[in-house]
């Protein structure tokens, strides 16, 4: 809790341009979020995970960059907001390393991302890859969220939060509130274009697998097109049909339209045609953030002044926390 308000914490790593999954999957929601008086929010750049895959400095720069002003663009005020760089708050890999030393490797073990990444990155397991949630906990933990809002994919990492938290306050006493899971309204799961059983990603090496926030509309119309789907040329909102359920999924999670109002909206159209529907509403639904991400690349004075601010206000809160955990462990204060 803050000022009486609940807190909760939320982000997105830097490591590529960001995708329509994740625009519906999770900014969406937080921009829904603005209306709700009552939950103070903060918002991470996790810039310090995202440098457990290697990343080229000039784009890893420009990206965190980019997804900052995309944030904003999509809807998140950073004077309501706390929308910060992770690395700008020391704490966290602070708090991460301490958190590690209450952390088990049979725990680590267990994490099913970690089985998942290492496979995708064979040559370059590291052990930031295998601590990564340990590093989320600290980001959680840090400014006592109350609410976490996760996707299914992230539930475990939420769970040995919890766990982590238990295990440390059973030792200290009341040192971290222990975080739910936030529901958002919309959990839209949005699926791989070129290959609708893998979700869609932003580090994905095939740009026609993803739209991209910034993409033109030709450009989102082109990868519609190209859209992977299956041969009978039946719309229907199936399991069995994993490339249709996805471009309805889309059109529901941007016109809020359940998947049955949709499949009536498609009735006797053929696939060609959906593709054109959805892809006019995604490019109908991407433009007015477009021209906000414009005005905001001309107006680095603006948002230079949010992240400095909003850095100093997330340390703020961070490093109460902190000097709160270094004094329970029995640290030793440097002398005023
Ligand atoms: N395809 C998706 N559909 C719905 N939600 C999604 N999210 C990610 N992909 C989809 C949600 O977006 C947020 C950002 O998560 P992240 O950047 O921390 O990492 P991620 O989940 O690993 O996202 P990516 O795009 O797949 O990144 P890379 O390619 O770097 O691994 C989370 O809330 C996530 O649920």
């Amino acid at each position: 809790m803050i000022d009486g308000k609940k807190t909760m914490l939320s982000g997105m790593q830097s490591t590529g341009m960001i995708t329509l999954g994740n625009y519906l999957g999770a900014l969406k929601n937080w921009v829904n979020l603005n209306d709700e008086e009552d939950i103070k929010c903060f918002y991470g750049i996790m810039d310090l995970h995202s440098i457990t895959v290697r990343q080229n400095p000039a784009e890893f720069r420009k990206n965190a960059r980019t997804l900052l002003l995309l944030y904003i663009a999509a809807g998140l005020d950073p004077e309501k907001n706390c929308i910060f760089y992770q690395s700008h708050v020391p704490a966290h890999s602070e708090l991460g390393w301490i958190l590690d030393c209450y952390t088990y490797m049979g725990e680590m073990n267990r994490m099913t991302q970690f089985k998942d990444k290492a496979a995708k990155h064979a040559d370059n397991i590291n052990t930031g890859l295998f601590t990564y949630p340990v590093l989320m906990a600290a980001d959680i933990l840090l400014y006592q969220a109350d609410l976490v809002p996760v996707g299914k994919d992230q539930m475990q990492h939420l769970e040995i939060t919890r766990d982590i938290a238990n295990r440390f306050n059973g030792i200290y006493g009341d040192v971290f509130t222990i975080p739910e899971a936030y529901i958002g309204k919309s959990g839209a799961k949005i699926m791989s274009l070129q290959d609708p059983t893998k979700k869609m990603s932003k580090s994905d090496e095939n740009p026609n697998a993803s739209i991209y926030l910034l993409d033109d509309k030709d450009t989102i119309m082109r990868k519609f097109k190209r859209a992977v789907t299956d041969s009978d040329n039946c719309i229907a909102y199936s399991e069995d049909k994993p490339g249709i359920k996805n471009l309805i999924d889309i059109y529901c999670a941007v016109t809020k339209k359940t998947p049955d109002e949709a499949v009536k909206d498609f009735t006797g159209l053929g696939y060609g045609q959906l593709k054109e529907i959805v892809g006019e509403a995604v490019a109908e639904e991407l433009a007015p953030l477009y021209r906000r991400y414009d005005e905001l690349l001309k107006d680095k004075e603006y948002v230079d002044r949010a992240i400095k601010n909003n850095a100093e206000q997330a340390s703020y809160y961070a490093n109460k926390t902190l000097r709160k955990v270094k004094k329970k462990i029995g640290f030793t204060e440097m002398p005023r």
